[in-house]
């Protein structure tokens, strides 16, 4: 009896007593292991007459039953105060200042093509891709171009050196067959831009063998010139977020349109600048027409039922007017500095205040 007391205030002791993990488990194993205290005096209680056994069996099961009781306790304790003292030493200075990192920008490019996709989506147009590779067919054919038209000696074509399929390929010189590919697919009515790359073999300051350019096509029933120049008027009050744009439609050409306007913009002098509104001057920024009936038909339509405009411009160059760049291959040299200088910031969303009509 008094041994068991004795070993209970031991043990209890030595729990007190452990301040490591280790410490708590060295006095298990002292007291529960297979060679412990306690597991001794529970595997004696065989060689126990029944009325010893009586009497002993249930002080030694309680006392086995208070000291694991007090081990897993000690033990919970034991951890919870370690995990506070990590937490303490691992407070965070919220007064530290931030490091600094690295913040690309956007682009002028990819931020007039926001600009005009979302201008155009205003007015109900979406935005249509297709491939840089293109067949001579999607290029030039069903755009009233024939091998033998003296335009396809205009596009300087970068052409593959092997056929695909017995066809000729070469890097897109427009993107006109993003829209062949639409009308060949879908039914009309029609109204998408084609923004992307395209490739002239042309190299000077105001060409660059790869320009970006964006096209666009309506295609419905009773589409006509005055439906073209309201739709190019509205586009460019809110590309240069100007109320008082000039148009001047010059009569031209171009196989795919007929009949074909050459569009330009009027420009007044502010304080020694050329800047877009009033009618000073002109200058070119669109070409655009009615489609070509011949067009219509060799995408499957009939030209009596349907008609459409088309127009395209070079954004490059829509970049350089709007926010006053002067070298286009610049554009393309990758100079940070300059990047630094004419991007714009990610988190700023297109900057036209509000949009067509507004
Ligand atoms: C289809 C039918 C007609 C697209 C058009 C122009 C006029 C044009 C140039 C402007 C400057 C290209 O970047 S640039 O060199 N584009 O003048 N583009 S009409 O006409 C189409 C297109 C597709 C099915």
């Amino acid at each position: 009896m008094t041994d068991l007391t004795t070993l209970e205030a031991e043990l209890m002791t030595a729990i007190a007593a452990a301040d490591t993990a280790q410490a708590i488990e060295d006095v298990r194993v002292k007291a529960l292991g297979k060679q412990g205290a306690i597991t001794t005096l529970l595997k004696s209680l065989g060689g126990m007459s029944p009325e010893e056994r009586q009497s002993e069996g249930p002080k030694i099961h309680a006392l086995r039953e208070g000291v694991t009781g007090a081990i897993t306790e000690r033990k919970t304790g034991l951890e919870r105060a370690a995990l506070d003292a990590k937490l303490a030493a691992e407070t965070l200075d919220m007064t530290l200042p931030a490091p600094a990192f690295p913040q690309g920008s956007v682009h002028p490019v990819s931020q007039v093509m926001d600009e005009l996709a979302e201008i155009f989506a205003d007015m109900g147009f979406s935005v249509a891709t297709g491939p840089e590779i293109e067949d001579d067919w999607h290029n030039f054919t069903a755009l009233n171009i024939p091998e033998t038209h003296p335009a396809r000696a205009m596009h300087d074509t970068f052409y593959f050196p092997d056929k695909r399929d017995g066809k000729d390929m070469l890097l897109r010189t427009h993107t006109s067959p993003v829209q062949i590919r639409t009308m060949t697919s879908e039914k009309p009515p029609i109204r998408i831009i084609a923004p992307g790359r395209v490739y002239r073999s042309d190299s000077d300051a105001t060409h660059t063998p790869m320009f970006h350019q964006i096209e666009g096509l309506v295609i419905d029933k009773g589409i006509h010139l005055g439906h073209l120049k309201w739709t190019l008027e509205t586009f460019l009050k809110a590309f240069f977020e100007r109320d008082d744009i000039v148009l001047r439609l010059r009569p031209s050409y171009f196989p795919f349109t007929e009949p074909s306007v050459e569009v330009d913009v009027g420009y007044s002098i502010e304080k020694g600048r050329r800047v877009i509104g009033g009618s000073e001057g002109w200058m070119e920024v669109l070409g655009s027409g009615m489609v070509h009936r011949r067009v219509i038909e060799a995408c499957g339509l009939d030209p009596d039922e349907w008609q459409g405009f088309a127009f395209g411009t070079g954004v490059d160059r829509l970049a350089m007017l709007k926010y006053g760049m002067d070298d286009l291959r610049a554009f393309f040299d990758g100079d940070l500095r300059w990047l630094r200088h004419y991007g714009f910031s990610a988190l700023d969303v297109p900057t036209l205040s509000g949009g067509v009509g507004a």
